[in-house]
């Protein structure tokens, strides 16, 4: 095995203790889950077809308000493509806040395979529908796919549907695919405010229920999440 390079590595090194990067021995935490860290996309922004441009404003804001309340632990914003608008629109405007960059960051990949690009998140947001079924597209089918029917059936024992601005915070049972491989041990579910008259709850261009919603929707979810790290 790898261990056997690593010199006196083989008499220190146990299931429980893997060898340490910088991050986790800082941490103070389980070395295995190093710091609690949350990964969350943009919600609403694409089937939902929320304002990217005011969206920005406000995970800017949230995230200002809840990053030092959650001692050590991260944020980080995650889309799927270089080409994101949400990302470069957070990262210019979290750029002239008072945030520290290492507690929070944006980051391009797919949210339910984070650990295979050296990113290990504890707790990932998923952008839900109100029933909280999956499938659907988007993040919320990405993230049943990956986390097998136990998230379904995890899921249905917490709640049945949520209404916008809540979330509700899932336990993963570990033969979920989505702990084993990704070490997430939460999933937490969001539901933001809809912009597309296609989807239930409508806000017809409504902006001003709208942000309060998107914002109690962030709200919710890093509470959820301080919860959890508590
Ligand atoms: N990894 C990371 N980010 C992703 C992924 C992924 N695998 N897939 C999508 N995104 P959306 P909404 C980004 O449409 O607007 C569903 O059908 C995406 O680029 O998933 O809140 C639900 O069932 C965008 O930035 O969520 C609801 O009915 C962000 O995730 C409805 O869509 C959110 O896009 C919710 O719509």
């Amino acid at each position: 095995s790898s261990d056997k390079t690593i010199p006196g590595s083989s008499s220190r090194t146990t299931k429980e203790n893997p060898t340490l990067n910088e991050g986790q021995e800082q941490s103070g935490t389980c070395p295995l889950e190093g710091v609690p860290t949350l990964a969350f996309p943009s919600i609403s922004t694409a089937d939902f077809q929320f304002n990217i441009e005011k969206a920005s404003e406000i995970i800017v804001e949230t995230v200002e308000e809840f990053v030092n309340k959650i001692g050590n632990a991260r944020l980080v914003l995650v889309d799927l493509s270089h080409g994101s608008k949400i990302l470069s629109l957070v990262k210019t405007k979290a750029a002239t806040k008072n945030i520290d960059p290492k507690k929070f960051f944006t980051f391009v990949g797919d949210i339910t395979k984070l650990r295979s690009r050296s990113l290990h998140c504890n707790v990932i947001a998923n952008a839900a529908n109100w029933r909280l079924k999956p499938g659907g597209g988007g993040v919320n089918a990405a993230i049943f796919d990956a986390a097998g029917p136990e998230l379904d059936t995890a899921t249905k024992k917490r709640a049945g549907s949520l209404t916008p601005g809540k979330a509700v915070t899932v336990s993963l049972p570990s033969t979920s695919p989505l702990f084993s491989k990704e070490g997430v041990t939460h999933v937490i579910h969001v539901l933001g405010p809809n912009m597309n008259p296609k989807r239930p709850n409508c806000l017809k261009n409504d902006y001003n229920m709208g942000c309060k919603v998107l914002r109690e929707a962030y709200s919710s979810l890093f509470e959820s999440f301080a919860s959890i790290v508590r």
